[in-house]
C-alpha cells in the first residue's frame, strides 16, 4: 500500500524517450518522500482500493516536477531601482560597477544588515518562488566578501532551507567581485578567499558548490583556478559564471575544471562549447538577465545544440541584472528571446536544472523513487506553461510527498 495516489492528470514526468516524457491517463503514486510509481492509470499493478491510502483526484490537471531553480543571489539587502534608472538613462552595467554601484552597492547593505533582516527579506522572496512551482532552489552568496557576511549569507540560505518546503543548494560565490578593502589587489583577495574564508565555511557544512565570476571586471582564468582548486582539494563541485559580459575563455575553463555547470555563455566560443559538451558541463542560460541589460549577444543556442549539451534555465534572481522570481516567466524569455522550444525550456528548469546542481539521480523527473515534488497546473499542454507572459502560477504544490499551503506563500 502506498501513502497517496494521485488519478485523472496528464503527466509531464520529463523523463527521456518522448516529448516532455508525456503520459497521457497518467497515476503517481508517493510513499513518503518519494514517488513510489508513476505511470498510465491502466497499468496500476492492482485494484484502486489496494494500491493507496489515500486517493486523490487531480481534475484532469498537468502534473509536472517542481521547478529547480538552480542559479540565484537571492540574500541581499537593500535594493538597485535607482541603477535601472541609471542604466535608462543610458549608464551601462559595467559603467556603474567599475564606479563603485552594482555588486558593490548590495555588498554595502548587505554588510550592514541583521541577520534577522536578511532573513526577513529573502523569505519573503522564497515564498514567491515556492508560490510559482520552485520545489529546490539554489543561492549563492558573494555579496559579504568577507568571512563573516558571507557566512551570514550562507546561514540566512540553510535556514530558509529549514523552515520552507523548499530544498536549498548552497553555493558559495565569494570571488563575486573585488571588495573596497583589497580594492586593486585581486590576487591577495583570491588568496583570502582560497585560503582563508572557503576552508572556515566549508568546515562549517554551508557549501554544496562553489562559484567564481570568471569575467573582465572581476576574476581572470588563473584567479579563478586558484578558487577552484581548493574547492576540489575540499571535494566541493565547481559552478562557474563564464562569458556574460565578454569571451573570457569561461567556457573552456569550466570544461576543463570539470564543473557541474558554466552560466550565462553569451560570449562563449565554438571550441569552449564544444568542450563543455565533452566533460558533460551543464549549460546554463539565465534569459532574465539577458532580458534586464538589454544584452543583444544571444548565447549560442544552435551551437550547444549541435554539440550536444545539456542546457538548464534559471531565475538567476539577483538585485542587479535579474529581479525574476518566476520560472514560467524565465522559460517564456528563453523562448522569446533565444529562440528554445517549449521542450527545452521545461527540460531546463527540471531535469537539467538536476544535472546543473548534480542531484539528477533524486531531482528533476517523475519516475519511481525520485523525489515526489511536482506541481499540478491548470493546463493540459506543457507547452502552455512557457506560453503566458507573467506570473503562471501552479493550482498546487506538493514537496516531498506533502501538499504545500500556498496562502503562506503568497
Ligand atoms: N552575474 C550576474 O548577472 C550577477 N552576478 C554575476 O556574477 C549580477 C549581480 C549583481 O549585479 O548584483
Ligand atoms: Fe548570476
Amino acid at each position: 500500500m502506498w501513502d497517496r495516489l494521485w488519478l485523472n492528470a496528464r503527466i509531464a514526468t520529463m523523463t527521456p524517450g518522448r516529448p516532455y516524457g508525456l503520459i497521457d491517463d497518467g497515476a503517481l503514486a508517493t510513499e513518503g518522500r518519494r514517488c513510489a510509481w508513476v505511470g498510465e492509470r491502466t497499468s496500476l499493478p492492482a485494484p484502486l482500493e489496494r494500491c493507496a491510502a489515500e486517493v486523490r483526484d487531480a481534475g484532469g490537471r498537468l502534473i509536472v516536477p517542481g521547478w529547480i531553480d538552480c542559479h540565484t543571489h537571492l540574500v541581499y539587502a537593500g535594493d538597485r531601482a535607482r541603477e535601472f534608472e541609471l542604466r535608462l538613462e543610458g549608464a551601462s552595467y559595467e559603467q556603474i560597477a567599475r564606479a563603485g554601484g552594482g555588486i558593490l552597492s548590495t555588498v554595502r547593505a548587505t554588510r550592514a544588515a541583521t541577520f534577522e533582516s536578511l532573513l526577513e527579506d529573502a523569505d519573503r522572496r522564497v515564498r514567491r518562488m515556492i508560490a510559482a512551482g520552485t520545489t529546490t532552489v539554489e543561492i549563492k552568496s558573494g555579496y559579504g566578501l568577507d568571512l563573516e557576511t558571507e557566512r551570514k549569507i550562507l546561514r540566512v540560505a540553510r535556514e530558509l532551507g529549514r523552515r520552507h518546503p523548499i530544498d536549498v543548494v548552497t553555493t558559495f560565490l565569494g570571488a563575486h567581485t573585488i571588495p573596497p578593502e583589497f580594492s586593486g589587489d585581486a590576487n591577495r583577495y583570491v588568496a583570502f578567499v582560497a585560503d582563508q574564508v572557503l576552508p572556515a565555511l566549508a568546515a562549517e557544512k554551508l557549501v554544496d558548490a562553489v562559484d567564481v565570476f570568471c569575467e573582465r571586471i572581476a576574476f581572470n582564468a588563473e584567479q579563478t583556478e586558484r578558487v577552484c582548486e581548493r574547492a576540489r582539494e575540499l571535494g566541493i563541485p565547481i559552478k562557474l559564471h563564464a562569458d556574460q559580459l565578454s569571451d573570457s575563455g569561461g567556457a573552456a575553463l569550466a570544461a576543463r575544471l570539470h564543473a557541474l555547470s558554466a552560466d550565462h555563455l553569451e560570449h562563449a566560443n565554438g571550441a569552449g562549447i564544444a568542450a563543455l559538451a565533452h566533460a558533460g558541463t551543464v549549460a546554463v542560460l539565465l534569459p532574465g538577465a539577458s532580458y534586464f541589460l538589454r544584452e543583444s549577444q544571444k548565447p549560442p543556442l544552435d551551437a550547444l545544440r549541435a554539440a550536444g549539451a545539456t542546457i538548464a534555465l534559471a531565475t538567476d534572481c539577483n538585485p542587479g541584472t535579474s529581479p525574476l522570481y518566476s520560472p514560467p516567466l524565465a522559460m517564456n524569455l528563453a523562448c522569446t528571446i533565444f529562440g528554445m522550444t517549449c521542450e527545452e525550456a521545461l527540460r531546463g528548469f527540471t531535469a537539467s536544472a538536476a544535472k546543473a546542481l548534480g542531484i539528477e539521480a533524486r531531482s528533476g523527473t517523475l519516475a519511481a523513487g525520485m523525489a515526489a515534488d511536482f506541481a499540478l497546473w491548470d493546463a493540459r499542454e506543457p507547452a502552455e506553461l512557457a506560453y503566458s507572459i507573467g506570473e503562471t502560477r501552479p493550482h498546487a504544490v506538493v514537496k516531498a510527498g506533502r501538499q504545500v499551503s500556498l496562502n503562506g506563500a503568497g
